[in-house]
């Protein structure tokens, strides 16, 4: 029972109801209500073990950044030990982890351009708190955010086709691997010693932050996949949902385009807030950032399609494919927004 996970925790007060929250396409997220404060309504996980699976490690790395983030009296998320000390229960099968629900806070799907301006500076201040964490972090999921990674997933499940979904896709898989040689360059740039990784969030959609009644940005959240990276990484993977005026899977692709309007609000206040440290050849590199993030995820999505759905969570059989064609389409819109997105950024 979900109410006796709960207790294993160092909780105040007396668990009333768990009930499902949340968008997240990998861990399931409860929301805990208890008969105490406010301040003891508590959200509930089950860390998905086949994609994170070195829980220890998750933790630690988390500890490492939610402490470094307090000594700087900045909010950050605030997780529960268990009775025994620990910061996760196993319970035989599945791993579980409790934090302190942020009261009054809200989360969007969405953003108007002043809450991406917002945004980008947030995060950007979000690297600039972490580039002197002195411990070093694992890297969760080694690759994560490596594209040249990606696509050789993406060729592996070709090869394989163990569910006959290939043929169907050939279109996407073409336009794809037409593109590699360009869609790599950051790559290429890191082995050449130009440019660097930095400690970095790696899942800053929109419903990954916090936000209070009036704006303010409350607290970022979802820091699993905190680790270093291109900045391009955070940037990048912001616009992927902030910018698209459609959903990450909307099955009317009229509905998908790249607001330049949120673009620049976004980038203005990500280069305020990453002004002490950002190389030139990072911020000359975001409109490449900006079309790399469409990309990934679609080579991300159609890999798990044609591996027949082990990665994402699915509401449909077709779901995949559906989340494929979006972010596709939004590539295409900002690819074709290129040379704007590029004269934008050096005004700025
Ligand atoms: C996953 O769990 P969620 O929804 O925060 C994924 C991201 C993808 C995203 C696509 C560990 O994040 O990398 O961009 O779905 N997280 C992992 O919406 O793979
Ligand atoms: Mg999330």
């Amino acid at each position: 029972m979900l109410t006796d996970i709960v207790s294993r925790f160092e909780i105040t007060g007396k668990v009333t109801d768990v009930k499902p929250m949340g968008e997240g396409l990998i861990n399931d997220t409860y929301k805990v209500f208890t008969d105490g404060s406010d301040k003891s309504q508590y959200v509930l996980q089950r860390v998905n073990n086949a994609i994170f699976q070195d829980v220890d490690m998750l933790m630690d790395n988390i500890d490492k950044v939610t402490t470094h983030l307090r000594k700087k009296n900045k909010n950050t998320l605030h997780f529960l030990k268990t009775r025994d000390g620990k910061f996760y229960h196993f319970d035989g099968e599945k791993y579980w982890r409790v934090m302190v629900f942020v009261p009054d806070s809200i989360t969007y799907q969405a953003v108007t351009p002043e809450y991406s301006y917002i945004a980008g500076k947030s995060f950007g201040e979000f690297e600039s708190l972490l580039s002197d964490l002195k411990e070093p972090l694992g890297e969760i999921i080694p690759d994560f955010h490596n594209i040249e990674f990606r696509l050789q997933q993406l060729r592996d499940a070709m090869t394989e086709d163990r569910v006959g979904r290939v043929a169907e896709v050939q279109y996407y898989l073409d336009e794809i691997f037409k593109r590699e040689n360009k869609m790599t360059i950051g790559e290429r740039l890191f082995r050449e010693g130009k440019l660097p990784k930095r400690v970095c969030h790696c899942d800053t959609k929109v419903n990954n932050m916090l936000f209070d009644k009036e704006g303010k940005v409350l607290c970022i959240i979802d820091l699993d996949t905190v680790m270093p990276s291109f900045v391009f990484s955070d940037y990048g993977d912001f616009l992927r949902t902030a910018a698209n005026t459609g959903a990450e899977d909307d099955p009317n692709l009229d509905n998908i385009d790249f607001n330049m309007e949120i673009f620049k609000a976004f980038t203005k206040g990500y280069l305020e807030g990453t002004e002490d440290f950002l190389l030139p050849v990072e911020k000359e590199n975001l409109p490449y950032a900006a079309m790399l993030f469409p990309y990934m995820q679609t080579v991300r999505f159609l890999a798990d399609y044609i591996n027949g759905d082990t990665y994402y969570k699915i509401k449909y059989p077709e779901h995949n494919l559906v989340r494929t064609k979006a972010q596709w389409r939004l590539f295409e819109r900002a690819e074709a927004k290129e040379a704007q997105m590029k004269s934008l950024v050096l005004s700025l």
